[in-house]
């Protein structure tokens, strides 16, 4: 199975999404989403400009030596453009191989190891009426876990609240905007740990002992803030706490760590089984939140996740809309296939999003499965994607009251 082409595919059905897509010489198509939020055209470039002129003549089986071939040959490793574009070719040719074979992905990956994964959804509120609402939504929609964001009074524009009250069928937050510059949010630490800790205590409170609830902080606190917060939210146990610094000072962890047992989950902006070399050996989290798509593909995140998996460290893995339906297709195989899985985030994608992928996954009684198509289950339409011409978006940026930049 010889690759003959490939080409890089950029569309915008409801938000922006990178594709690479290789044919073979025996008339295969593997897909790999690329899709790096608010950077989507700099993969896009470095796919088209310095990897797709190399795929052409390549076996196809040859996975491990191709992904290792791209890796170092580069010389320059690892960053966030780099391993997305690595784990789009990746992902194309676990799509081929398995398709080749007449075999959904997750049986090449080991088979499965569960029925289905626990999916989680985004509940948000700017009150404690509306949180209530959406996750009772969420529920109704069969979600058997939610992540928590609510806003915190005095700070008007934050990162994770769904924009209307009663937001219809679909989640309606997406962080990207599609706006020609990044929307500014606000930001107070102060007034954020008083808050969160009594909505938390509600929520527990009115839902009860059983349902899974997440929390995302986004990289916003210190070690001691963060040490503060995981202790004090211990009593409602959290399935866990997200990002609660940033993620590249792997030391930080360590403060959280001997302050606090609520369990932690981060990485979701790694690439790389490096940057979780001592998170991982020390014990310093418990989930790994790396997405497919953006740490090297099926062949990056099994080898991170292999390593984890010695350590008792779960699988968390990254499913925003920003990680494309092959994106999370790929998310699926490997999820179902692995012995250490935990959840799933899951953000489903907008209706239009279906215009331009048909997917096989199915979401049902809080489970995802990846579906029994061979390959990844993963279909784009090349006409339907030409229609949605791409828009520049950014991620928003988040500033204290004094105007000073913030993590968010
Ligand atoms: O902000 O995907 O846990 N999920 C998240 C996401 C990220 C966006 C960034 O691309 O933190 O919503
Ligand atoms: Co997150």
């Amino acid at each position: 199975m010889i690759i003959e082409s490939a080409e890089v595919i950029v569309t915008s059905p409801g938000r922006n999404f990178v594709t690479l897509r290789v044919v073979t010489d025996d008339g295969l198509t593997g897909l790999g989403d690329a899709t790096l939020n608010g950077r989507e055209l700099a993969v896009a470039a470095y796919l088209r400009d310095h990897v797709v002129p190399l795929l052409a003549g390549r076996d196809a089986h040859a996975i491990e030596d191709t992904w290792q071939t791209l890796y170092r040959s580069a010389y320059w490793r690892r960053g966030p453009v780099t391993m997305t574009a690595l784990a789009a070719v990746d992902v194309a040719l676990w799509d081929l191989k398995a398709q080749r074979a007449g075999l959904p992905l997750y049986q090449l990956l080991g088979g499965a190891s569960r029925t289905g994964l626990l999916a989680y959804g985004h509940a948000s509120g700017r009150d404690r009426s509306e949180l209530f609402d959406s996750i009772r939504h969420h529920r109704e929609r069969g979600f058997a876990a939610v992540r928590i964001q609510t806003a915190v009074p005095g700070i008007t524009r934050q990162y994770g609240i769904a924009a209307q009250a009663g937001a219809g069928s679909r989640y309606d937050y997406e962080p990207a905007r599609r706006t020609a510059r990044p929307a500014e949010e606000d930001w107070d630490t102060r007034a954020y740990l008083r808050h969160l800790p009594g909505v938390i205590e509600a929520v527990r409170a009115e839902f009860g002992p059983e349902l899974p609830l997440l929390h995302d902080v986004h990289h916003r606190l210190t070690p001691i803030q963060a040490a503060r917060l995981g202790r004090e939210l211990e009593p409602y146990d959290l399935f866990w706490l997200e990002d609660c610094t940033p993620a590249e000072n792997q030391e930080a962890l360590r403060l959280v760590r001997s302050h606090t047992t609520t369990p932690l989950a981060i990485g979701e902006v790694f690439n790389s089984i490096v940057d979780y070399q001592h998170l991982i050996a020390e014990q310093l989290i418990d989930y790994v939140r790396s997405s497919v798509t953006h740490a090297g593909g099926i062949t990056g995140l099994r080898r991170i996740l292999d390593y984890a998996g010695m350590y008792q460290i779960k699988s968390g893995m990254h499913g925003p809309t920003d990680v494309s339906p092959v994106g999370m297709a790929a998310a699926l195989h490997l999820g179902l296939a692995i012995h250490n899985f935990g959840i799933q985030e899951y953000m489903p994608h907008a209706e239009v999003t279906g215009e331009v992928f048909d997917t096989s996954f199915t979401f049902a009684d809080g489970l995802l499965h990846p579906g029994e198509r061979p390959g990844l289950g993963v279909t784009l339409d090349v006409a339907a994607a030409a229609k949605f011409a791409y828009e520049p978006a950014y991620l928003p940026l988040a500033r204290l009251r004094d105007g000073t930049v913030h993590d968010w």
